[in-house]
């Protein structure tokens, strides 16, 4: 039996709802072999949940990238929460050293309830550096936005607009997702490969514990894609998955309440 296997490199979110732990996760529940390239370690103030980003070291960042890239080697990788313009920058550097393919690239810009971490010059950075090596990018439509410069995205056709720009930055194909705003109780995607808009819809789910549910959908895919799924295919089946993930949510104390991954498989213990 061949063991496919699958790199993330992104963030850690300590309370383990988003970032490295969401992917990590999910890539088991898809029997797919998980590591990790850690870039920023994302701590909470308990009495206020405010965060606090801590970057990793660069040097770090690319002995973790030599390990298993040179070291080992995978199917598919995706990015989560890259931290800084020199992150950026050496990641699209690996990429090309390494000739690497089935890369999703998760344009992470905000954690839910805290300020901007990614400043305006990491999105020009992810313009530039990752989109044209990336085989599919999964902004919500706050991102998109950024990305394509549209100002806010607010119909369907403006998702259109803004996936056709993103298209022409250099990405093979681009998923917007939305929930909820757009069409009111409906989560609506949007994939474009630059040929034809292909809309995966489902009801959008009443509730307030989705923590990590952008996460949880761009690390389904990396492990749709590291099973040799197409990109159409693994970005079906991750809507099905993200949808349970978001309808097993719960709370995880008074601030968060993250999607839930796992609750399908092993009964939980009375
Ligand atoms: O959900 C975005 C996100 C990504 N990565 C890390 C995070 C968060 C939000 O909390 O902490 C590490």
């Amino acid at each position: 039996m061949t063991i496919r296997k699958a790199l993330t490199v992104a963030g850690s979110d300590t309370s383990g709802g988003a970032g490295i732990q969401a992917d990590l996760k999910t890539f088991q529940e898809y029997d797919v072999y998980g590591m990790t390239a850690l870039t920023t370690i994302v701590c909470m103030e308990p009495k206020t949940w405010d965060h606090q980003v801590f970057p990793v070291d660069l040097g770090i960042v690319e002995t973790q990238l030599k390990t298993v890239m040179e070291g080992i080697g995978f199917d598919a990788m995706k990015t989560g929460m890259l931290g800084s313009v020199d992150i950026i920058e050496l990641v699209s550097r690996y990429i090309d050293q390494y000739k690497l393919d089935r890369i999703v690239i998760d344009p992470v810009m905000v954690c839910k309830g805290t300020d901007e971490v990614l400043q305006p010059e990491n999105t020009e950075a992810m313009i530039e550096f990752l989109l044209p090596r990336a085989d599919l990018v999964t902004p919500n439509i706050f991102e998109a936005s950024q990305l394509a410069k549209t100002g806010p995205i607010t119909t369907l056709e403006k998702m259109q607009e803004a996936a056709t720009i993103i298209h022409d930055l250099g990405a093979k194909h681009v998923l917007i997702k939305d929930r909820g705003k757009i069409r009111p109780g409906k989560a609506v995607d949007l994939l474009y490969d630059g040929q034809t808009y292909e809309w995966f819809e489902a009801d959008a789910i009443e509730t307030q514990y989705t923590h990590g549910a952008g996460c949880t959908s761009s690390a389904a895919i990396t492990a749709g894609l590291a099973k040799g799924r197409s990109v159409r295919e693994s970005v079906s089946g991750a809507k099905t998955f993200v949808t349970q993930a978001i309808s097993n949510g719960f709370p995880l104390n008074q601030f968060v309440g993250p999607t839930r991954h796992s609750a399908h498989r092993i009964p939980s213990v009375k």
